[in-house]
């Protein structure tokens, strides 16, 4: 959580220096979903993630230099400096993808999922999406086909309150979207997802019921961003500032994570500051790797651009 929070409040000062190219979205807020889901997963697992993805790809174990190098568009990024913010995928660690499509990511989950389940593995696949996400046909289909299939998958909605500029006051039918996997027979709950040790319970039971041949899991995890929709866009005209305010100092993951550990004295305030200084120092380094580096040669411009068979 704590890489994950500086990777992104590092961004949010690089973006506004204009060193970035392209859409970038922010997790900062949302850590304690990502976190808690992949502390469940392994390697071999996968995950396929949205436009919001970084937080998923630290979660899963990608490489963060490799990630920040990917951000700045330069050679030796994850996808090749050619992806961006949007595109980041690694599979070597079961990342299938960000996603610029709204629950893109799900039926790619879904079907990773039924090659686990063809090929006679026990990988699960976790599908993360939004809450406007989940408004898209898409979800509703691949809930279906999980269902039909029993297939190894977990939806992880992660309801930040909005899509874009949209309330779900005003985007949402019915009272909440956990009902529409109840409606077709998936066990579906809602998780405070501002708390990891909730979302890692709840995500390790839906875990053991997939890898264990018994289907699919809805989790709808509810957790405000702290960020505007998109950098450099987004005037946030919507909430009011004290929204905010009152997000960052009571709903901090990270906080009521450390407030936890250090008073059921499981770990004490030097060993998180030695984590913090760590991650600092991590992305500091990750963050002056990808200033310096050069940009993809022009001779790499067709390259990855087609599969080949
Ligand atoms: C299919 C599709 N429709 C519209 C868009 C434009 N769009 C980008 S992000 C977004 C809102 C997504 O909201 P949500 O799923 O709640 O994710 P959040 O941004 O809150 O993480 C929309 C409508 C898109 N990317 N894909
Ligand atoms: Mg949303």
């Amino acid at each position: 959580m704590r890489t994950i929070r500086e990777f992104e409040d590092r961004v949010h000062t690089e973006f506004a220096g204009e060193d970035i190219p392209g859409a970038v979205h922010l997790y900062a807020g949302q850590e304690a979903i990502a976190a808690g889901v992949c502390s469940v997963l392994s390697d071999d697992d996968y995950i396929a993630s949205t436009h919001r993805g970084h937080g998923h790809a630290v979660a899963k174990g990608c490489d963060v230099t490799g990630m920040m190098l990917e951000l700045y568009g330069k050679s030796g990024g994850l996808c090749g400096g050619k992806g961006g913010s949007m595109h980041i995928a690694d599979f070597d660690r079961g990342m299938l993808g960000a996603n610029g499509v709204a629950a893109g990511g799900v039926p790619l989950a879904a079907g990773a999922a039924l090659s686990a389940k063809v090929r006679g593995t026990d990988q699960v696949a976790v599908a993360f999406l939004g809450d406007g996400g989940a408004n898209q046909g898409a979800f509703a289909e691949s809930l279906v086909l999980a269902v039909v299939w029993q297939l190894p998958v977990v939806f992880v909605v992660e309801d930040n309150g909005f899509a874009q500029a949209t309330g779900t006051s005003f985007h949402l039918a019915g009272k909440q979207i956990a009902l529409r996997g109840e409606a077709v027979g998936i066990p579906s709950r809602v998780v405070d997802g501002y708390d990891v040790f909730a979302v890692r319970q709840a995500a390790a039971e839906a875990v053991e019921r997939a890898r264990s041949g018994g289907g699919p899991t809805l989790l709808e995890c509810k957790a405000d961003r702290f960020y505007g929709h998109m950098e450099g866009w987004d005037q946030q005209a919507y909430r009011l500032e004290s929204e905010i305010d009152e997000l960052r100092s009571s709903h901090d993951c990270v906080k009521l994570f450390a407030d936890r550990v250090l008073a059921d004295e499981s770990l004490t305030a030097e060993e998180l500051s030695a984590v913090d200084a760590a991650v600092r120092a991590r992305i500091d380094a990750a963050v002056e790797e990808a200033r310096n580096a050069k940009e993809p040669d022009i001779s790499e411009l067709l390259t990855d651009v087609y599969a080949s068979y």
